[in-house]
């Protein structure tokens, strides 16, 4: 496989204009016929003009419609080239078979249960027809659709539906044609059985848009919160960027086992847990979800279609802009600390870990094997770079940022540097060093150091910034970092910070606006210290509130500190923060007693803060299982010199145990009373509304959270309370709560209660999903010969992603039995990689990352997780997808 370099991009050498397809759509095989003006970028251009195409066959190849002959071009198992094409404007005429049956990649067109869809992102539109695949080939598309009727009524493609009709023979055919401009990646098809639920969306100009969301017609019921999400977007996208929707139709289709979530033009396409969601069947994190899909895929319109990317090397410019907007859509619908301690909480289980391994990658990637999502699988990094802009801005400089961008390069396929050019001329604004966020891999440590003086009333704090050495990278610059900064006087206000030396040079520092006096630094160096004036007293900082950006801090707060501003900070997110140091600073000194074999006793200091917390009725209830829940095992090990699997599960179930034991009233209190508030909620068949949203649609998964701690316990008295909610539960909301505690539980009851879950709620494909994952993820002993069965199960199947995800996706949500020490957790998936594969290349790569940072273990797990690597790379017939991954968690 072939390494491709940024610095080698090169312009097309020839542009496509209008695109006219095709498609006789077949059981044995479907024919696509594509139509295409062309012109050479260069007057006079002698190029060849090279097409890109896997698994296709040639029918025909016209130019100006005339058969090209043998000479004329030549065909390869990647490519079509013509040779010697006419040197001005002229029309290309392929005709292509393709075989949708066998196709299992989740690419191009293919058929998921039954009916056909496509996915051309990155580069999926080569198994369609021959094309320049390439985001900045822009055209115009018109789709001609042909198929049978009554096995596939509904004919669906981007833009707007101009012509339909009956032909012989029981078939019927539509057109459909884009006004807009495209890249290929974003054209779609879908072609089923299915129906459709009606909306209308006026937009603030007057525009009546048609907005159907398609699905299965037994689905149709669960797709209200889909569309109360998509008008709750739309409105949004007006009311925050002044941005409108362009066509007279939205359609959304939830498709079973789709590959996530495409924002097609007009036309997004969805797996069905992304949409599908009943008051008696989804969690709170299922609403959310939801809600941060549609929002996510519908921000696309404008960041990512209207505007694209130049080539795969610019993902970050639509994606990492699109999951901000979609973050910051979630957030107006919500509660914004507690989204933003979630969208924290992924970027560190999932971001900094490859950031620290041999995967690592800047947010703009110099180079790559597969153009494929799956590297990138959650653009955090880059939704917080474009966060930093905003912080540094304030929202109107940010959003004139954004007007200007769209002024500029509507319709255009751009990169980074045009991004950040918009937001730095739109402000006049001096960003200095910033451009290195898309540049340098890494997480940036931030070392943080203060010295008060009661003479002089200046209180300095010092910062010192390394960002470590990564792959091909091992000399770092500085970055540009914002700093949001609050000072807390003594009776936990934030006192006014109005000056300070910067350098020897006074700085008028004014607030951003954010609540408080929070002050924005711009940390730009290596070492670098500011000495505020006029502070009154000694105060605690709160620094990086908001988390303002993505870098690991230390700071000499101490525990007193700490606690302090966990218990006052006007900044929720660092109350959280505070919280959640102190638990990382606790667990990883009892991972140094067991591992010294030292008697592990919890600091009574730790329960009662968790205790205060519990017991405060003044907050959300969210927060409060956020601010209760330690962090993860992998948070924990990133931050060992040998991670040591073994000894954080072990000292973090002790925590769970000691907490759990010792406030298990309060615990068993704040379930009955979320209890009650789902009871409630399925009582009036409550669906998702603003109104209710946070005080009801919160509880279940939090109330999850509670009884997974009380499941800890395994007493008896746990176990049967847990069976009586189970027995007694009058919905799935309340049973799945208990089943998460038994879940925990290694005793025989615990399999029979699975049994019995699984009877009842296995006709909903939604709630088999979670079951699986739910004992996939299960931490009790020995768990991989229990997951090795479910893949024999009859919920299971390997070519649906959405049960792969849940299951062999799941069971590396238990480090200790993943990374069990006799291997068995590394050789089932080894395994399962190598399996899965052959079917679903995307899938694969997902599940191989899991071994990437095998060097961070003992000896013993580095050599079981390196054969498994080594054992995957010898694998006949490997992906480009997992060699990627492969080779360079072994380099
Ligand atoms: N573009 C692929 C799915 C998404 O991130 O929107
Ligand atoms: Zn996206």
């Amino acid at each position: 496989p072939k390494e491709i370099f940024l610095k080698d991009y090169k312009q097309p050498d020839y542009f496509f204009h209008n695109v006219y397809l095709k498609f006789t759509l077949g059981e044995e095989k479907t024919i696509v016929s594509s139509k295409i003006v062309v012109s050479p970028r260069l007057e006079g251009s002698t190029s060849p003009l090279v097409l890109d195409g896997v698994d296709l066959k040639l029918i025909s190849l016209h130019v100006n419609g005339k058969e090209l002959k043998n000479d004329d071009f030549r065909v390869d198992s990647r490519h079509l080239t013509l040779t010697s094409p006419p040197i001005e404007k002229f029309t290309l005429e392929i005709v292509t078979e393709i075989c949708t049956q066998t196709n299992t990649s989740l690419e191009g067109l293919y058929k998921s249960s039954g009916n056909f869809c496509t996915e051309c992102e990155a580069e999926g539109f080569r198994k369609i027809t021959f094309y320049q695949d390439r985001p900045d080939i822009m055209a115009k598309y018109t789709c001609r659709i042909e198929a049978d009727k009554s096995l596939y009524p509904v004919l669906l493609s981007n833009g707007n539906l101009i012509e339909q009709g009956d032909l012989e023979g029981g078939k019927h055919y539509v057109i459909w044609e884009d006004p807009h401009v495209k890249p290929c990646y974003l054209f779609a098809l879908v072609a089923g059985q299915l129906e459709s639920r009606d909306d209308t969306f006026v937009t603030r100009s007057g525009r009546k848009v048609a907005l159907r969301i398609w699905a299965p017609a037994q689905d149709l019921p669960k797709t209200a919160h889909a569309m109360y999400s998509l008008k709750a977007a739309m409105k949004w996208d007006e009311d925050v960027f002044g941005l409108e929707y362009d066509l007279d139709l939205f359609n959304i289709v939830a498709i079973p086992d789709y590959l996530g979530a495409m924002e097609n033009k007009s036309l997004n396409i969805f797996n069905s847990n992304l949409v599908l969601a009943s008051p008696e069947t989804a969690t709170d994190v299922d609403y959310a979800a939801i809600l941060g899909a549609i929002g996510h895929e519908y921000a696309h319109n404008w960041t990512g279609n209207r505007v694209t990317c130049r080539d795969w090397f610019q993902l970050s410019l639509k994606e990492g802009l699109t999951v901000f907007r979609d973050q910051e859509f979630s957030s107006d619908m919500g509660s914004r600390t507690v989204k933003r301690i979630s969208d924290v909480s992924k970027l560190r289980i999932y971001q900094f870990p490859q950031d620290a391994g041999p995967m690592a990658h800047p947010v703009r990637p110099h180079s790559y094997i597969k153009a494929s999502l799956s590297l990138i699988i959650h653009f955090l990094d880059g939704a917080e770079v474009v966060r930093m802009y905003k912080t540094l801005l304030g929202t109107s400089g940010f959003r004139k940022g954004m007007d200007l961008y769209f002024k500029r390069h509507d319709g255009q396929a751009v990169t980074c540097e045009d991004f950040f050019a918009a937001m730095r001329d739109a402000n006049g604004a001096d960003f200095s060093n910033f451009l290195l966020w898309y540049s340098q891999a890494g997480t940036p440590r931030l070392k943080v150091t203060s010295t008060y003086n009661a003479e002089a009333k200046t209180y300095s704090l010092k910062f010192k910034q390394e960002v470590p050495a990564t792959p091909g990278q091992p000399v770092k610059e500085p970055m540009f970092i914002p700093v949001a900064l609050g000072l807390l006087g003594s009776n936990g206000n934030d006192i006014p910070i109005n000056s300070a030396y910067h350098d020897g040079k006074l700085e008028i520092i004014t607030s951003n606006g954010q609540p408080g006096h929070t002050t924005i630094l711009r940390v730009t160096k290596k070492e670098e210290e500011f000495v505020f004036n006029d502070i009154p007293e000694r105060p605690v900082p709160s620094i990086l509130r908001g988390y303002s950006a993505p870098v690991r801090m230390d700071s000499d707060l101490t525990d007193a500190d700490l606690y302090f501003l966990l218990a006052n900070d006007c900044d929720e997110f660092n109350r959280w923060e505070a919280g959640q140091i102190l638990a990382r600073k606790l667990m990883l000194s009892l991972v140094s007693d067991f591992q010294q074999n030292k008697p592990l006793v919890l600091n009574q200091k730790f329960l009662h803060g968790v205790k205060s917390i519990l017991g405060d009725s003044s907050l959300d209830k969210e927060f409060i299982a956020k601010a209760i829940t330690l962090p993860g095992e992998g948070e924990i090990m990133d931050t060992m010199e040998v991670a040591d699997p073994d000894a954080v599960h072990s000292v973090r179930s002790f925590i769970l145990k000691q907490l759990a034991s010792e406030l298990k009233q309060e615990f068993i209190n704040t379930v009955r009373c979320f209890l009650l508030y789902i009871s409630i909620k399925i009582r009036y068949n409550f669906s998702f509304s603003p109104f209710l949203s946070i005080a009801m649609e919160l509880v279940s998964s939090t109330c999850e959270r509670f009884t997974a701690y009380l499941g800890t316990l395994e007493d008896e008295a746990i176990t049967e309370l847990a069976l009586h909610e189970y027995r007694t539960a009058t919905n799935l909301t309340e049973q799945f709560a208990a089943l998460v505690a038994l879940d925990q539980i290694p005793v025989k009851i615990r399999d029979e209660v699975l049994a019995d879950f699984y009877d009842k709620w296995q006709h909903d494909f939604l709630v088999v999903n979670k079951w699986l994952a739910l004992q996939a993820m299960s931490d009790v002993p020995g768990n991989v010969e229990n997951v090795r069965k479910l893949l024999n199960h009859p919920a299971f199947d390997m070519r649906n992603t959405n049960k792969v995800h849940s299951l062999i996706g799941g069971f590396r949500g238990s480090p200790v039995n993943f990374h069990s020490k006799d291997g068995s957790g590394y050789k089932f998936l080894g395994e399962m990689v190598v399996q899965l594969d052959k079917i679903n290349p995307q899938m694969a790569s997902r599940m191989v990352s899991a071994f990437s940072r095998w060097k961070r273990y003992d000896e013993t797990r580095q050599s079981l997780a390196k054969a498994q690597l080594e054992m995957i790379l010898a694998a006949n017939g490997l992906s480009e997808n997992v060699f990627e991954i492969a080779s360079k968690s072994l380099a």
